[in-house]
């Protein structure tokens, strides 16, 4: 294992770009998704379960962590990794996009942001520097600065606003971080779906200089047109050589048209928590498993899918243990959800790597049906 943080990248298929991510933890191949493990859990699975359906990092919050258990504490019982026991590499969120999503309860200044727990309604404070020290207690590998991320539609002015405090933020988390060998911080892109400002934002960036560059502040309302609008332009205003992580993103065809657009990493709850609510994706499309014409269906989700949820348990299964209210039915579609997200990605990147992603995009669109499957 090598002792720091690198990136490489290995081919290149139009704008999309397949490499590598090197980490004392472990290696990421990209382009990678993460799933969510909020609390410290990817809800429903094993670790081990995450890994095997081809995980490669997972993502964790400053935000949820910090109320509960408390990062001090994490840090007291031998950090995230030991604590969750996932001994690969975990990229944590820096907490301002979760505060913002409070709503009333939070108060914001030049400072940092105060805010009500969800949990028991004690104040907090988030600053940089509080980041960047939780993000150490738990032992992140990939530490993201502390943001702001506006809720669209906003005027320019507002979204201008926030984005100029953000990259004052990016500084102060940068220089709160200090020099970590091993570990990376990433800068976080913003200025809404105006171009000028998502230029000045990453010309702010890339002057303080970041290990990877996430693309914050979109899937926040604008629609996917208006995001690939911003992805046509947003990666090419960032370093060729270092990573590019688009946050909270999200559907399959999302994922797909922002390989295309050149980024590396994503992450989600849509696989984890739509498993919980009965939603499989699947290549031919999306199936709700609560849907009384799969009562007497003998055929898995998928017959070509090799996870443990289709190898083994009918869609008549699935659809009388979601009915009965059954833990196994989270479990089962969420492992179903992960392995498919990943087997995406897998093809993904061997396309881009022999040359034929516009074929595997072609096909991707092609195989998928409109409505329940
Ligand atoms: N900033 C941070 N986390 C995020 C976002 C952001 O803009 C988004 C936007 N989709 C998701 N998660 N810090
Ligand atoms: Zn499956």
């Amino acid at each position: 294992m090598p002792n720091r943080f690198s990136f490489s990248l290995n081919a290149r298929d139009g704008e999309a770009r397949q490499g590598v991510i090197r980490t004392p933890r472990g290696e990421i191949r990209t382009p990678a998704f993460m799933p969510v493990g909020t609390a410290a859990t990817v809800k429903a699975m094993l670790p081990e379960s995450v890994r095997e359906a081809g995980a490669d990092i997972l993502l964790g919050n400053t935000y949820h962590l910090m109320l509960r258990p408390g990062a001090e504490r994490v840090a007291r019982l031998g950090g995230l990794h030991d604590f969750m026991n996932w001994q690969r590499p975990i990229l944590t969120d820096s907490g301002g996009f979760q505060v913002m999503s409070l709503g009333p309860l939070r108060k914001l200044t030049e400072d940092g942001v105060t805010f009500s727990s969800h949990i028991d309604g004690s104040r907090h404070e988030l600053t940089p520097e509080r980041s960047m020290e939780i993000q150490k207690l738990l032992g992140s590998d990939i530490v993201m600065a502390f943001d702001e991320c506006p809720a669209l539609p906003a005027t320019d002015e507002d979204v201008a606003r926030s984005m100029r405090l953000s990259m004052r933020w990016a500084q102060r988390s940068r220089d709160a971080f200090g020099d970590r060998p091993g570990h990376a911080l990433f800068g976080i892109m913003q200025g809404g779906v105006t171009r000028e400002l998502r230029e000045e934002s990453a010309r702010a960036l890339t002057g303080i200089g970041f290990d990877g560059y996430a693309i914050g502040g979109l899937a926040v309302g604008e629609g996917q047109e208006a995001m690939f609008g911003v992805l046509d332009y947003a990666p090419d205003f960032l370093p060729e050589d270092k990573p590019r992580y688009l946050m909270g993103v999200g559907k399959p065809d999302d994922i797909v048209g922002a390989v295309q657009r050149g980024v590396d990493m994503m992450d989600c709850v849509l696989p984890s928590r739509s498993g919980r609510t009965g939603q499989a994706w699947t290549r031919r499309g999306q199936i709700n498993i609560k849907n009384a014409r799969h009562q007497d269906d003998p055929r898995p989700l998928d017959e070509d899918c090799s996870c443990p949820a289709c190898r083994s348990y009918s869609r008549a299964y699935l659809h009388h243990v979601f009915r009965a209210g059954e833990m196994i039915s989270g479990m089962l579609l969420t492992w179903h959800n992960l392995h498919y997200y990943q087997e995406l990605m897998a093809g993904l990147r061997d396309a881009i790597a022999e040359g034929r992603l516009n074929d595997f995009v072609a096909e991707f669109h092609a195989m998928r049906a409109g409505g329940d499957i």
